[in-house]
């Protein structure tokens, strides 16, 4: 016989003969609010004060087991009872208590797993300790229990890399008990049932030894010291988990104080909000539209970028046709791809199988004509309005009615691009960042006419690419090139006026980018931005202090990476700076009388960081991007902005809206034509408001 009774909103207690199953019901993902808390103890307490009821199994409704704390607490005043609290509470039940983990069980939902007396998985199940992409550490016992179950490597692992873990793998260090086939309740009711019957083995998981592991633990701490200094929390994971020999209830008080530590971070604080970022720019206002469907696509152009896009979109199951002029530039794209491929199958990120079945979906042509009958093409030709002009009038011919017609543009104008066609509404920019099939960001680029499907096309469109899709208005450069061409010019000012492109480089990665503007300019290639500088220069007003040293070192042949030399030599893995392009910078202060200054690193650091938020504030402002979380997600996942940091308008909120504009004002007596306080940001210095405030409207 069967009742149910609901302790609360999301958690019920339901009695099957001598079993109480637990359900947790708290959509989307089970994350563990004070409701699924509080809930627990009441459920754990009734199941126990039942004489009826022998074994107790906890299972959850929806998606996923738990997914961990939850997130939108943090921050917030601490709500009674804390998970650590509850999770003992379960682990203390007289009764047994088994978990029944089905989909994702992660971080605290893990560590709910973990305080049970035996863990038998839904198949399918992968688990993980996440909380380091947070700038956290497992905060209820996972550094106690975790090294208990599954050792201190496997513990370590899971809790610096925040990868998830098959159920397989769980099984197989200890960490969960079974893995069956089946729904969780009735997992979870075979589970209960396995353990009145004396199959399932029950035990506290506080009650097991740890057993030392010195090797796991320095290369634990060679690892962090080597590529996570920038995070608080990552020594943290390591002291709890070597302080679990002791007793667990003292290893957890310690775990605690690091976790709410780590809460008042600022690196913990940045880590949250690029979690929330990579989420929100999903909020579109064309979310409510019906995309199109997409199966076949067409590439114009088969150079680094066509071809890093059609790798892309056969990685995803699309059929490409790809379309050069010749038959050579043909061939070398196809080329490309194949590099690429054959490349993600060597790092095993694909099998030989999926990557021929990918290839046999590219249909390469010189014919545009062939284009009739794609769902969507994207043109990534040279950026010359004139041929894109040319090539959208064709599209416009050929293509079938519906069909998405996109640009890759990374500066022009999208609406003028449009207006080449007499179906404006089906034009739109997909800007993909090089190389297209690795990085995450795409910007989605909404015209004045283009239609809201065709927005949320470009949306699914990245899904299924597993890009990481962000909506931007048009304008030179769209979000992330407008404000790259805006700071760039401020790193320029350094240059000329006394830092060497390596001292500014060093400042910003020591600041957490990945590599300075100058190592990533030759990476990009130097003749891109002198392309864009020439096409400008025309409408370059007369004020604007300008930089000649990038165009001087173009002028040699030195584009960077690609030529062996730019801003650096590139000579078999060494790098080091490239003397001609010290002589340009030397050359270009005496020819405008400079005599070079001293800067610190921190004024580097200040004056770049500054330039970028006042272009980023204007870019919020004109509503070329629609909250300041997207300029955010734009930096994060397509110019190597420092995770830990948020993003530039995070960061800006950090420094705060006062300092920015005294800094700005600062600046702008040695040049206040390019130093100009943002309407945006002179408010927010007088109502105290932030960008934050701005992202939750
Ligand atoms: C922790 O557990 C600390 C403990 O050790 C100690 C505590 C004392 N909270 O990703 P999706 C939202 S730290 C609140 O698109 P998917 C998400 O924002 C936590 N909200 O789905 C989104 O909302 P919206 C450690 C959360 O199917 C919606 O759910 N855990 C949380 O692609 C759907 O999310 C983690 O770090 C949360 N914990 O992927 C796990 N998680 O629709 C984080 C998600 O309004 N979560 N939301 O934008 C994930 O990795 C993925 O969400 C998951 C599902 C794989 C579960």
């Amino acid at each position: 016989m069967t009742d149910v009774t609901k302790i609360n909103d999301v958690i019920s207690l339901e009695r099957v003969d001598s079993v109480a199953l637990v359900c947790i019901d708290n959509p989307p993902v089970n994350a563990s609010a004070q409701s699924v808390r509080a809930g627990l103890v009441q459920a754990i307490d009734a199941a126990n004060a039942d004489d009826a009821v022998e074994v107790i199994a906890i299972y959850a409704a929806g998606r996923t087991f738990v997914a961990g704390a939850d997130i939108r607490e943090f921050g917030k005043p601490p709500l009674s009872p804390s998970l650590p609290d509850a999770i003992n509470h379960i682990e203390a039940s007289a009764k047994p208590v088994i978990s029944a983990p089905h989909g994702t069980a992660l971080g605290g939902g893990l560590e709910i797993c973990m305080g049970t007396h035996a863990r038998v998985g839904v198949k399918g199940l992968r688990v993980g300790l996440p909380e380091i992409n947070l700038g956290l550490l497992p905060g209820a016992g996972g550094t106690q229990r975790g090294p208990r179950l599954m050792g201190m490597k496997h513990t370590l692992d899971m809790a610096l890399t925040g990868n998830m873990v098959s159920g397989e793998d769980a099984l197989a260090w200890g960490l969960i008990d079974r893995l069956e086939d089946g729904a969780p309740r009735d997992v979870a009711l075979a589970g209960a049932r396995a353990v009145l019957d004396g199959t399932l083995a029950t035990r506290r998981t506080s009650d097991l030894p740890v057993t030392v592991d010195e090797e796991a633990l320095a290369a634990a701490r060679a690892m962090v010291a080597k590529k996570m200094a920038n995070l608080d929390s990552a020594p943290m994971v390591i002291e709890a988990v070597e302080r679990s020999t002791g007793d667990v209830k003292e290893g957890m008080v310690f775990e605690r104080e690091c976790f709410m530590a780590c809460l008042k971070t600022a690196s913990g604080r940045g880590m949250q909000h690029a979690f929330f970022a990579e989420r929100a720019v999903a909020k579109i206002p064309e979310a409510g539209a019906t995309p199109r469907p997409v199966e076949k696509i067409g590439v114009i152009g088969g150079g680094t970028m066509g071809s890093g896009i059609a790798t892309a979109a056969l990685t995803s199951g699309l059929a490409v046709r790809l379309i050069e002029i010749s038959q050579e530039g043909l061939d070398k794209g196809v080329g490309f791809i194949t590099k690429n491929l054959d490349g993600a199958v060597k790092r095993g990120k694909m099998s030989a199988e999926k990557r021929d079945a990918a290839m046999a979906r590219l249909e390469p042509s010189t014919d545009m004509e062939t284009l009739a009958d794609v769902d969507l093409v994207i043109e990534a030709v040279f950026e010359n309005m004139d041929v894109k002009k040319d090539i959208f009038g064709q599209l416009d011919k050929i293509c079938k009615a519906g069909a998405v017609l996109a640009s890759n543009t990374s500066y022009l104008n999208v609406d003028e691009i449009a207006a080449a066609t007499s179906r404006a509404e089906d034009v739109i920019g997909l800007h993909f960042f090089s190389p297209a099939n690795i990085m995450k960001l795409l910007e989605v680029v909404v015209a004045e006419k283009t239609a809201p499907e065709v927005v949320a096309t470009g949306f699914a469109l990245a899904k299924k690419m597993r890009k990481i899709a962000v909506r931007a208005g048009v304008c030179d450069g769209f979000i992330g090139n407008r404000i790259l061409a805006y700071y760039g010019k401020t790193a320029g000012y350094l240059m000329e006026d006394g830092a060497s492109p390596e001292q500014i480089d060093t400042a910003l990665e020591n600041f957490g980018f990945a590599m300075g503007p100058y190592k990533v300019g030759d990476l990009a290639g130097l003749d891109i931005g002198w392309a864009n500088r020439k096409r400008m220069a025309a409408t370059r007003p007369n004020e604007e202090r300008y930089v000649r040293i990038h165009d001087k070192i173009c002028e040699t042949g030195a584009y960077g990476r690609k030529t062996g030399s730019g801003f650096y030599i590139y000579d078999e893995g060494d790098i080091r700076p490239n003397p001609v392009a010290l002589k340009i910078i030397d050359e270009e202060r005496a020819a405008k009388g400079i005599t070079p200054g001293d800067f610190t690193d921190q004024e580097i650091v200040d004056r770049y960081m500054t330039a970028m938020i006042s272009e980023a504030a204007r870019v919020v402002e004109e509503g070329i991007a629609l909250r300041p979380i997207d300029v955010d997600a734009v930096f994060l996942f397509g110019y190597g902005f420092p995770r830990f940091r948020g993003g530039p308008l995070k960061y800006a909120d950090e420094i705060g809206a006062t300092e920015i504009v005294k800094r700005i004002e600062t600046y702008a007596k040695d040049d206040p034509y390019y130093w100009k306080v943002p309407a945006i940001l002179r408010r927010m210095a007088e109502d105290g408001s932030t960008f934050a405030d701005l992202n939750d409207k």
